[in-house]
């Protein structure tokens, strides 16, 4: 394996949590490198199944070291909620770090999202409102805190006054809803800070270490490629960088370590928050996907928008990502339909376009082309060799493969492990 980097190749909930964790059994470390608890990484194991949003999905294999990398913004009481969690199932967080160079979600970030998103109204972003933007937004402004900060009180202090002195300006005047106090938000810390101190480390230390030990690592991306800050369908994205080279930013390597680069699509397409979807299906097959494919928000529990595979966003995310690969998913929520569509292009002013075009206008304007493909209706979750699917299903994904420019490398037929088929 040595360094691959998985990446969600759509609206992100390809599937990401599920493959990671099959690939984490020979991973010796696996880095969640952006985003934060706006993830929600399912794994199924036998009759369990665990959601994890800042803990990176090879949590459950004890042996594989954990790291949260310096790309995160991490809500401490968010994540140590995590950890208790999965100690009372029995799951050790021993083998996890956190970078000290992480930024910090504080409390005004959680504020801020929500007031932002109702100020918007019709044109909110439907964010998860887990304060992520407002903490990249101090990131780059260069006032956020770190992890290393909390380590020191009379830096962590003056931090939080020098950042209240303008928050609660916009809080009181402009929003006209309280703000925070110092000595409240420092004593709120102190526990958290207590229990957080022994996981924190210069991650980007441990990931070159085993990289030059020839050690197995795993770049285990969030939310996806539509939803990344510069590649994604701005402003209806999220703040950080879901595409491979956020791996490097976020994990603190360089390019050069990286060997392979996975992208997890769906067999169909899903987005959630607000936001153009050309291949969105507002009837009684994208609700029907909904229903079979339990297309719900894993951290906020949203309906998930449902539509047909569409090509050009995969052909876009193999462009970049640099795709070496791709993870095909859920394929058995299609095995009901008789008729299956994929996108292959978009007609746009009587042109054809086959690239995903950069102005969000131009896509709202774009009128999905389709390629019509007979369904398999039979039963695909037992299959266990890409040869066991019926030849339907096969004719599905090869055409995915032609449209797309990538090998489908790994299919998935259910959320177990076991329901995996590697394909070489
Ligand atoms: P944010 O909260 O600022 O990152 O929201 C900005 C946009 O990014 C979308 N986003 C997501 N899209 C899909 N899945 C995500 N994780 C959860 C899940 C979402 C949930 O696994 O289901 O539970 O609702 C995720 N996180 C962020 C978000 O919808 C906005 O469009
Ligand atoms: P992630 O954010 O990319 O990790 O995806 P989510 O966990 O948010 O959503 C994916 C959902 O699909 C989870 O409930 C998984 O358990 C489930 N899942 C993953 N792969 C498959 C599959 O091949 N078939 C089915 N039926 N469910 C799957
Ligand atoms: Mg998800």
């Amino acid at each position: 394996m040595s360094a691959v980097v998985l990446i969600g190749a759509q609206w992100g909930d390809e599937g990401k949590g599920k493959i990671t964790d099959f690939l984490a059994e020979k991973a010796d470390v696996v880095v969640r490198y952006q985003g934060g608890s706006n993830a929600g990484h399912t794994v199924v194991v036998g009759e369990e199944e665990y959601k994890l949003h800042l803990i990176p999905s090879g949590i459950l294999y004890p042996n594989t070291s954990c790291i949260i990398g310096n790309g995160v913004v991490v809500n401490i009481e968010t994540l140590l909620k995590e950890m208790d969690g999965l100690k009372e199932r029995g799951i050790e967080t021993d083998h996890l770090h956190i970078s000290d160079r992480a930024h910090v979600i504080m409390p005004y970030h959680l504020l801020l999202d929500q007031l932002q998103e109702e100020g918007k109204g019709d044109q909110k972003i439907g964010t998860t409102k887990k304060g992520i933007g407002p903490a990249y937004v101090d990131k780059a402004s260069r006032v956020g805190i770190r992890m290393v900060d909390l380590l020191d009180q009379d830096i962590f202090a003056a931090k939080v006054e020098a950042n209240l002195k303008e928050k609660n300006l916009l809080f009181t005047k402009v929003y006209e809803v309280e703000g925070f106090q110092k000595e409240e938000i420092i004593a709120q810390f102190e526990p958290f800070i207590e229990r957080i101190k022994p996981y924190l480390t210069d991650t980007s230390l441990l990931v070159n270490q085993a990289l030059e030990q020839g050690e197995n690592v795993l770049f285990e991306g969030a939310q996806g490629t539509l939803l990344d800050l510069d590649q994604g369908t701005y402003p209806f994205v999220t703040s950080s960088h879901p595409t491979a080279g956020g791996a490097c930013i976020g994990a603190g390597v360089g390019p050069t370590k990286i060997n392979k680069v996975l992208g997890v699509v769906k067999a169909y397409t899903t987005r959630v928050g607000e936001g153009p979807f050309p291949t969105e299906l507002n009837d009684a097959t994208g609700e029907m996907i909904r229903k079979e494919g339990v297309e719900f928000g894993t951290t906020t529990g949203r309906p998930r928008r449902c539509g047909w595979f569409d090509a050009v966003i995969a052909r876009y995310s193999v462009r970049m990502s640099g795709l070496t690969g791709l993870a095909l998913t859920k394929l058995d929520v299609l095995d009901k339909l008789d008729e299956l569509k994929i996108c292959y292009g978009y007609e746009y002013q009587g042109q054809v376009l086959s690239q995903f075009p950069s102005s969000l206008q131009t896509l709202e304007d774009c009128r999905p082309l389709y390629e019509i493909m007979e369904g398999w209706q039979e039963d695909t979750s037992k299959a266990r060799t890409f040869e066991a699917l019926p030849d339907k299903a096969q004719k599905y994904i090869k055409r995915i493969e032609e449209l797309s420019g990538s090998k489908v490398v790994l299919v998935a037929v259910g959320p177990k492990r076991d329901q995996t088929i590697v394909r070489e």
